[in-house]
């Protein structure tokens, strides 16, 4: 029986938390964000590897993978990310990061600019709500133009 069209449709995220990191309660904040804007989620939760991303992101076919990390070592734990991504075909996959992702109190526009460096296509600073990164996927995804009405069915 085929699928609604809505379900055929959908964009397919996969988010997770990096690392030897335990804090499960944001990922769970954000699962709940980005599956109530309508796309489809794939969360492999804490302690995921850059494999497991990476291999959830080729499963699912998924557009975009949202890393958290709040224990302040993201900048170890996602060192190579970009380029294992190209070497698994993932050539054009969006790359976002949040959390408490830098140990301590560090300036903004360094922190960013080092994430950058890594590959990444937005990095967010500690307490940034899932509605701005929904934002910029639609932006980033040119969702409006496709004719998502969300992200989700057109
Ligand atoms: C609860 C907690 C724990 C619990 C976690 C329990 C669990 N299973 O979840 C326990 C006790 C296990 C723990 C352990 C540790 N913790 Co702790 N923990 C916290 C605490 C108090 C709350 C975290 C939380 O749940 N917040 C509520 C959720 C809703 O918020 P959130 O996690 O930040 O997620 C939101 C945003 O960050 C954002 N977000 C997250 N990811 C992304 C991604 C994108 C793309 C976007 C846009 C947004 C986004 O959206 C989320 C939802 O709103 C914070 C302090 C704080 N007030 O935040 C410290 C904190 C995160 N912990 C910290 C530390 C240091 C540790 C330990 C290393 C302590 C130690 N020495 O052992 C260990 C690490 C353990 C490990 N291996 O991970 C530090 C991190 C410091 C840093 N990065 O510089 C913090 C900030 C405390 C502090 N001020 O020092 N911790």
């Amino acid at each position: 029986m085929p699928a609604r069209q809505g379900e055929m449709e959908k964009i397919a995220l996969v988010i997770g938390v990096i690392g030897a990191d335990v804090h499960a309660i944001g990922n769970k904040i954000l699962e709940d964000a980005f599956s109530q804007a309508g796309f489809k989620v794939v969360n492999i939760g804490v302690l995921s590897s850059q494999k497991e991303f990476i291999q959830a992101a080729i499963k699912s076919k998924a557009q975009a993978i949202i890393v958290s990390s709040l224990y302040g070592h993201a900048e170890m734990d996602c060192s190579g990310m970009r380029q294992r991504c190209i070497e698994a075909g993932l050539d054009n996959i969006l790359l976002y990061i949040g959390g408490n992702i830098v140990v301590g109190k560090q300036r903004w526009e360094e922190v960013e600019a080092r994430f950058k460096e890594l590959g990444f296509d937005r990095v967010y600073p500690p307490g940034t709500s899932p509605s701005k990164a929904i934002k910029d996927l639609r932006e980033d995804l040119k969702m409006e133009s496709k004719g998502y009405k969300n992200g989700g069915w057109r």
